[in-house]
């Protein structure tokens, strides 16, 4: 028999963990880094799958987020810059949990891993043998077990004939999918473009901005990660902001994301380290350890609390922006495309009800998606303007390309014309806006430069931004359950369907308290059920939330 291209000795060099089962869940597979070398092998499999299947260059990314340092992670990006298709999940899960070659005797031989590869391979109708080649694009971020890791990574790479692994080093998580997307579209695409880009749209949209005087200086917590060392880098390339980063992961700053970091700031609502009494009243904003998460807050001046301007607050600062833009654009006479402009928004069950109230306030379309920013960014992106942010600070803004090749052609239609008009204006805005965020992912650079470009157009201090609505009071708690999986839910996640009578529950519960809102759900990266709970005070809050973990139990 022919040999097969697909040379799985390899799989030798990297054993199953004992007793542990991966799942592909909200963000890639994720766990303990020291037990991650044989997953990330076969991810580097999959990667390679990927990208032959696709015909493009795909990325694979180190990194546990906003995890432990101790942790690590593996996910997939396809060719478009955004996550690995939802149908390739089950194979992925299949695929790193199949036993080694070596145990083929003690079990059925249909599940070994070469066997499944060959298996679906098979089935997918991937090319091989003619040629094709694959590319894949290595990141990682700063955590120590990424070396060993992006080594494993390479291996399950090369074990399949035709794919090359090309490493980019220490890069964010959304720098890493923005590469991605650009190889894959044919424009620049390496770091230094990615910076240049980001500074140039800066200053476009701040060019475009009334003179507007700004409380400029802005202080970066940058969650002991990546995200710090590259807003540094950034920085040196920006004008216009006085921009202070602290936890930037350098020797003795401490250690990622502990006690630091966005997910910190958001889930503890206090002030990370190395931020103190100086900092009461000042404009801070919060990276998460992968740099894709970002919420600003300000440090109040009891104990060690903060005012906290979450994702929903920076959602609702984008759409106000983006659809006073729109207004001006389809004001104009001859743009008679008003009804043709879909503008909407897209939130999770987590978003603070004040928010989804402002927004539907606003007149704009909210809908809601389940957590995790596939399922987001796949509703945005039916919009020609979709907005998307998790409460936590993850989200982004998708154009369509429809859209931007009109905004495009109007603009060089109009620049000999009507260049200082406010819908001229607003065009160019708009065009500039979408080479600004990142058009793959949710990236806490490109969102806080943005962030900044409509604090200036607007002439908004933080606390004028934090004060457009105010949160409801909210809790969140973790129920430690056997099985997280019995819990089933639908809607968006806003309803149980089983375990049966549980909702019912549940309803009866928040009936009990006014403004009362409450949901339950697996977690897709924990071992544990989340639960939400929101009402008129904060111990009403506690109080629901603690009744939901006990229905839970
Ligand atoms: P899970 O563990 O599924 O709740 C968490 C976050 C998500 C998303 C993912 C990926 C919450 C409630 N959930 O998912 O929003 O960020 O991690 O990192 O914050
Ligand atoms: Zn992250």
């Amino acid at each position: 028999e022919k040999q097969h291209p697909i040379l799985l000795d390899y799989v030798r060099q990297y054993p199953l963990p004992h007793g542990v089962r991966f799942t592909y869940g909200t963000a890639g597979f994720r766990s303990e880094g020291s037990i991650l070398a044989s997953t990330v092998f076969r991810a580097g499999i999959l990667a390679a799958l990927r990208s032959l299947k696709t015909g493009s260059t795909v990325g694979l990314m180190l990194t546990a987020s906003h995890n432990p340092i101790s942790d690590n992670g593996v996910k997939i990006a396809d060719p478009d810059g955004g996550m690995m298709i939802q149908q390739w999940e089950p194979f992925a899960d299949a695929l790193v949990n199949a036993p080694d070659p070596e145990h083929l005797l003690q079990v059925s031989a249909l599940f070994h891993c070469t066997l499944l590869v060959i298996q679906f391979v098979k089935e997918e109708n991937i090319p091989f043998g003619g040629g094709q080649s694959a590319n894949i694009l290595l990141g990682r971020d700063t955590r120590p077990s990424g070396d060993a890791l992006l080594e494993a990574a390479k291996q399950g790479i090369n074990s399949v004939v035709g794919a090359f692994a090309i490493d980019m080093g220490i890069l964010t998580t959304p720098q890493l999918h923005w590469m991605v997307r650009n190889i894959n579209k044919g424009t620049r695409s390496s770091e230094s473009d990615y910076m240049e880009q980001l500074a140039k749209s800066f200053r476009c949209l701040v060019d475009l901005a009334p003179d507007n005087t700004m409380e400029s200086k802005l202080v970066v917590d940058g969650a002991n990660g990546v995200g710090g060392e590259k807003l540094q880098q950034l920085k040196k390339i920006l004008s216009g902001l006085d921009i202070c980063v602290r936890n930037t992961g350098k020797e003795g700053e401490g250690l990622l994301n502990e006690g630091c970091g966005a997910d910190y700031v958001q889930k503890e609502k206090a002030i990370p380290s190395s931020f103190g009494l100086d900092d009461v009243g000042m404009k801070c904003a919060s990276l998460d350890g992968d740099g894709d998460r970002l919420v600003y807050f300000i440090p109040s001046a009891s104990s060690n609390n903060v005012d906290l301007v979450d994702g929903d607050k920076i959602l609702t600062l984008f759409a106000l922006f983006i659809k006073e833009q729109l207004d001006f654009l389809c004001n104009e006479q001859g743009f008679d495309n008003k009804e043709a402009v879909s503008l909407g928004v897209v939130q999770t069950a987590y978003a603070n009800g004040a928010s989804t109230a402002y927004l539907k306030k606003l007149g704009l379309e909210v809908v809601l998606a389940p957590t995790g920013v596939k399922y987001l960014h796949k509703e945005a992106a039916t919009f020609d303007v979709g907005i998307y942010f998790e409460a936590n600070g993850h989200g982004t803004i998708l154009f369509s390309e429809k859209f931007l090749s009109h905004l495009q052609a109007r603009s060089d239609e109009l620049s000999s014309t009507a260049s200082g008009s406010e819908s001229h204006k607003s065009g160019l805005r708009l065009l500039e806006v979408s080479r600004l965020i990142n058009q793959a992912v949710g990236d806490a650079l490109s969102g806080l430069l943005l962030v900044e470009a409509v604090l200036q157009y607007k002439g908004w201090s933080i606390k004028a931004w934090n004060e457009l609505y105010q949160d409801l009071p909210s809790r969140q708690l973790k129920a430690k359950v056997a099985d997280r999986n019995a819990v089933v839910t639908a809607n968006a996640e806003t309803k149980v369907v089983k375990p049966p009578g549980l909702q019912e529950l549940i309803d009866e519960e928040t009936a009990k308290y006014p403004c009362g809102r409450c949901f339950v759900r697996p977690s897709g990266t924990e071992d544990v059920v989340r639960v939400y709970a929101e009402a008129s005070t904060q111990e009403a809050a506690d109080s629901l939330a603690q009744s939901a973990v006990q229905l839970v139990d």
